[in-house]
């Protein structure tokens, strides 16, 4: 069943689809965008459990290509909770009327590459046929859920969720006895609010997390007014830091400020709330000694608000803060003190299994009702690995990124011409503020095409050896942070089986718009032409 022959394919309906479809619209291409989904928002489609909203202050994780838009919607809340950014998603969908080329309930399931024709074809899992000379992998870097292969879990009887595949009715928990597996941003932003509905809460903990307390509120109209007078301001600030985000962020190093200045600098980032905790010293992510001040500062948090003194310690993280993503919550350590909320350390007590009723752990049965897998993603490459993707000379990108994804600046991979990726392992992605990462590298690939139409060219291909190069660098940086340094999904340790690398740029935003653009001046240095 032909669906038709575009300009570009965009596969994904979140964020970076939109935008893709507005801009190639914009240049006059064709294009459709295939969405496995309902409807768009992506992430924000799919992730729909009690809690979630984003860790990105609203005013900030916003498009910034529509001026008239950005000063038209009002975000409510300090942070925005996933409906109202769905609700957005909507509202931009709307305004931009882009529904009409996009194809929802369509998963692709491969996407492959004709050399004579120099075009893609993708073929979706219900039969239908895209024809596109450019493909824009927009397929998010959080969206493959990550259900771990756990003990009999197959035996258990009762309702099973996962958070990044939440039904789309509210799910009611009251009177119910639930596990939750997982202590990552998920479980962290849901456990207060099922503990509040449910009749009992055993939360299973693999690695303690830290957690900042987010302090949200209503938006006061006074600071929205201030931002919406100067948003330009505010946006291009934003560009200057490493995450992209305008960011109280002090370069003195913890190392050199007394034991008093740091106590202060990390009660008062506490007492705002939210990931500009880690802004308060600049070598936090540079120096274990350094880290360990703004950790003890945590833990000391968690033994004051936790009641029970062997608990609060189970849940005191001992890794490097910040290594793994930090949690924003709103009460989070708090809901260990109600008598109907239980941790299980699978440290202590390894899950065992399950029954058609209960989990077990260190030979003690949990009888429970629902099971929340709270167990993150099969993160950067997962959404791309799952579709069959085949380049030159039939090569699948599977076997490409056996030992970890290869691209050049996280848009382009060798082997693979036309085909471009937004926000690909290889680019800062999800270090930073997803938004004006995405609106910088769609902008650059429907750059990149209008360029090739000018010139009256019809493939673009990295090079290997700028690929090289780029992969070189991309671990050269990431082997002089402590972000590299954990079991995290950054490096893909949450699989089992998958290599571990360090996946996103961590050079920072302005250092990468800069490469990207270089790499433009230059003539699309690190790309073959054709
Ligand atoms: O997933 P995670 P997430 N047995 O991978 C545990 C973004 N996000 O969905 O740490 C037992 O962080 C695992 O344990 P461990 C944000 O970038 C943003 O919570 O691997 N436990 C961990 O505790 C975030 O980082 C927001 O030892 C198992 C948990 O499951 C990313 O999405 C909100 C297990 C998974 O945590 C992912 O967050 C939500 C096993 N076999 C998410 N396997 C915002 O605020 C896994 N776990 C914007």
């Amino acid at each position: 069943m032909d669906a038709g022959r575009f300009d570009a394919v965009v596969v994904g309906a979140g964020f970076a689809g939109l935008y893709a479809l507005i801009r190639l619209r914009r240049l006059g291409f064709s294009a459709r965008v295939v969405e496995a989904g309902a409807g768009v928002g992506g992430t924000w489609y799919w992730n729909r459990y009690p809690g979630a909203r984003c860790d990105v202050e609203s005013v900030q994780y916003s498009y910034q290509f529509d001026d008239e838009l950005e000063q038209s919607w009002n975000w409510s809340e300090r942070y925005a909770t996933q409906p109202e950014i769905l609700r957005y998603a909507e509202h931009v969908a709307a305004r931009h009327d882009l529904k009409r080329d996009i194809d929802f309930d369509t998963r692709i399931k491969s996407a492959i590459w004709d050399e004579a024709a120099a075009q893609w074809t993708l073929t979706a899992e219900n039969g239908r046929r895209y024809i596109g000379r450019f493909v824009v992998m927009a397929t998010g870097c959080l969206s493959a859920p990550n259900t771990p292969k756990l003990p009999g879990l197959e035996k258990f009887a009762g309702r099973r969720f996962h958070t990044g595949h939440w039904p789309h009715e509210k799910v009611d928990f009251s009177g119910r006895r639930v596990a939750v597996i997982g202590t990552g941003s998920s479980a962290i932003q849901s456990i207060p609010l099922i503990a509040a509905e449910a009749k009992s809460l055993t939360v299973f903990q693999r690695t303690a997390n830290y957690t900042i307390p987010a302090h949200n509120a209503p938006l006061d109209p006074a600071y929205v007014a201030r931002v919406k007078s100067d948003y330009k301001t505010l946006r291009r600030r934003a560009k200057t830091m490493p995450s992209g985000i305008d960011f109280d962020f002090s370069p003195q190093p913890a190392l050199e400020a007394t034991p008093v200045e740091r106590e202060r600098a990390y009660r008062e980032r506490w007492d705002r709330g939210g990931l500009i905790f880690m802004g308060a010293f600049g070598d936090l992510l540079l120096k274990k000694e350094a880290n360990d001040t703004a950790a003890d500062f945590v833990r000391a948090r968690i033994s004051e608000i936790v009641k029970d003194p062997a608990l609060a310690r189970t849940l005191q993280p001992t890794n490097v803060i910040g290594c793994k993503r930090l949690c924003v919550d709103t009460g989070y350590w708090d809901t260990f003190n109600k008598p109907h909320v239980k941790l299980v350390d699978l440290n202590a007590r390894p899950l065992e299994g399950f029954d058609a009723d209960a989990v077990r752990a260190g030979g003690e049965r949990f009888e429970v009702d629902d099971l929340v897998l709270a167990t993150g993603f099969d993160a950067m490459t997962g959404a791309m690995l799952r579709i069959d993707i085949r380049g030159k000379a039939d090569a699948k990108l599977a076997d490409k990124w056996a030992e970890g994804p290869r691209s050049y600046l996280g848009l382009a991979i060798a082997g693979f011409p036309n085909l471009f990726t937004v926000t690909g392992p290889g680019s800062p992605s999800v270090l930073t503020n997803m938004l004006p990462t995405i609106e910088q590298h769609v902008e650059w690939i429907s750059d990149c095409i209008a360029h090739l139409r000018r010139r009256g060219l019809a493939r673009i291909e990295a090079d290997t050896g700028a690929e090289e190069a780029w992969v070189d660098h991309n671990r050269t940086v990431a082997g002089t942070t402590l972000r590299s340094t954990c079991s995290s999904w950054y490096v893909g340790a949450n699989i089992a089986g998958k290599s571990r690398v360090f996946m996103p740029y961590i050079g920072g935003f302005p250092a990468y718009i800069q490469k990207c653009e270089d790499v433009v001046k230059a003539g699309y240095e690190g790309f073959a032409l054709a």
